[in-house]
């Protein structure tokens, strides 16, 4: 397994400004001593040291905080909790399994997935951020801001799983480009927003629309401005569902920035990539949308399975749509004693895309037996489930735990990896945790 971890002196070591502004939305000017330190950068530097900063608007431009910079651990994202950096630029950060133990992932455990360079938001006042609706079927399109978007339609709360369609990557042989996920590029935070359905039927969809897509004020990483990073979409029904949400809020919080302060996406159930951050437009197409990342190999599989290794031409490809059933164990933390002679309490989350889990099975004898766990409802539809069994070991040694689920139409996920396809999408293979048991 390759890990790219990255220290904060290498951050800063490639460039200072670019690393301040990464870190804190702090703005230094080359050949000037001052950055400034404002508003939500500041707030995230004083989480980051642990206390507030008096003397801030001292502080020179890119200077790393000593508190942080004599710190022999690997620093973490400010505002986050132990997440592994994949890539800096773009920022990419997944969650250690047994970070994501809480049954409602808090912001600081969220992995964070962007394609670009996010847009600087600590200067916007949320309320007057607008949100256009346009596209060949939208019949009357208009803009909406988010104040007009909060007093015009009724509010809704729902927890909804949002997985990256390369988590898992980092397992497929021949490997994938792109970030290295293993496990933690998933989460299920409580969203409130209004639903996308009563946005479009304000707006007017026409009989000819097909698909429902976003535009978004990150930027290329190029720095080209006439290319967007990614501009994804779903077909009309998906987005119609009571489900899917134009969200301005986590876990009763304003959105994070690093999570598309401050509006969003949030289309539960499906790829993450199609819930776009820093929304800006939604657009109501007369065709399947041909937006940045929506075409190639971009967030698309061998239409028939192929051999490990295949090229597969564009044509051949098609488009993921709702996830696949997968689980994740919790707790305990993989590489954990366990005395013997106590019982082992095992638990997850398990989710299936559209779908809902319907059983939740672990073994501790590499598959050669399986025993029910037990497994709750999901509080809403699209939300993950959590699941529990008590795991009694017979003798002292190393033991595997192995967690697999199976949806409402009967399908399970496969204890080895499922079909390879060239960018490593949709590994739904068992999780399974080392433990020792002593
Ligand atoms: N505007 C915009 N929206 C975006 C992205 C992005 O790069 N830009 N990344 C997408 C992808 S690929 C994923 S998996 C999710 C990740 O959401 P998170 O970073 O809030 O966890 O956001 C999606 N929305
Ligand atoms: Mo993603």
């Amino acid at each position: 397994m390759t890990e790219k971890a990255r220290g904060i002196h290498e951050l800063y070591g490639d460039d200072r400004a670019r690393a301040d502004r990464l870190l804190w939305g702090r703005v230094t000017h080359p050949g000037s001593r001052r950055g400034f330190l404002r508003g939500s950068g500041l707030a995230a530097m004083s989480a980051a040291v642990g206390a507030a900063i008096p003397f801030a608007q001292w502080m020179p431009g890119g200077l790393i905080p000593a508190a942080l910079a004599q710190r022999s651990d690997q620093f973490s994202i400010p505002g986050k909790d132990g997440l592994r950096v994949l890539n800096d630029r773009p920022l990419n950060a997944e969650t250690p399994a047994h970070l994501l133990d809480d049954a409602v992932t808090p912001a600081e455990r969220l992995f964070v997935r962007n394609n670009g360079t996010p847009p600087l938001t600590e200067n916007i006042d949320p309320l007057y951020w607008g949100v256009e609706v346009a596209g060949e079927s939208c019949i009357r399109p208009q803009v909406f801001t988010l104040r007009e978007l909060q007093e015009g339609f009724d509010h809704h709360s729902l927890q909804l799983q949002l997985e990256c369609g390369g988590n898992g990557r980092v397992e497929f042989h021949p490997p994938a480009r792109g970030n290295q996920w293993s496990t933690g590029a998933v989460g299920c935070p409580v969203w409130t927003g209004v639903r996308l359905k009563d946005v479009l039927e304000r707006c007017g969809v026409a009989d000819d629309a097909v698909y429902v897509a976003y535009e978004a004020a990150d930027r290329h990483v190029s720095g080209d401005a006439s290319k967007q990073p990614i501009s994804r979409g779903v077909p009309v029904r998906k987005a119609m569902e009571e489900e899917s949400l134009i969200a301005w809020g986590m876990n009763g919080e304003p959105l994070p920035p690093l999570h598309g302060f401050p509006v969003r996406l949030v289309i539960g159930g499906w790829s993450g990539s199609v819930s776009g951050k820093w929304l800006t437009r939604i657009l109501i197409r007369d065709r399947v949308h041909d937006g940045a990342k929506m075409g190639g190999q971009s967030y698309r599989v061998p239409c028939e399975p192929v051999a490990p290794g295949t090229e597969v031409a564009g044509e051949d490809m098609c488009i993921i749509g709702s996830m696949p059933v997968k689980s994740l164990i919790t707790h305990p933390k993989s590489g954990d004693c366990r005395t013997y002679g106590q019982i082992a309490e095992v638990r997850g989350h398990a989710w299936a895309g559209d779908l809902e889990v319907a059983r939740m099975v672990t073994s501790i004898d590499f598959g050669a037996t399986w025993q029910r766990a037990d497994l709750k409802k999901p509080v809403n539809r699209l939300a993950w489930q959590r699941w529990s069994a008590a795991v009694d070991f017979p003798q002292p040694g190393y033991y595997e735990i192995w967690a697999r689920a199976v949806d409402a139409r009967g399908v399970s996920q496969p204890v080895v990896l499922p079909n390879w396809n060239p960018r490593g999408y949709l590994n739904n293979a068992c999780h399974r945790i080392a433990v020792s048991v002593a």
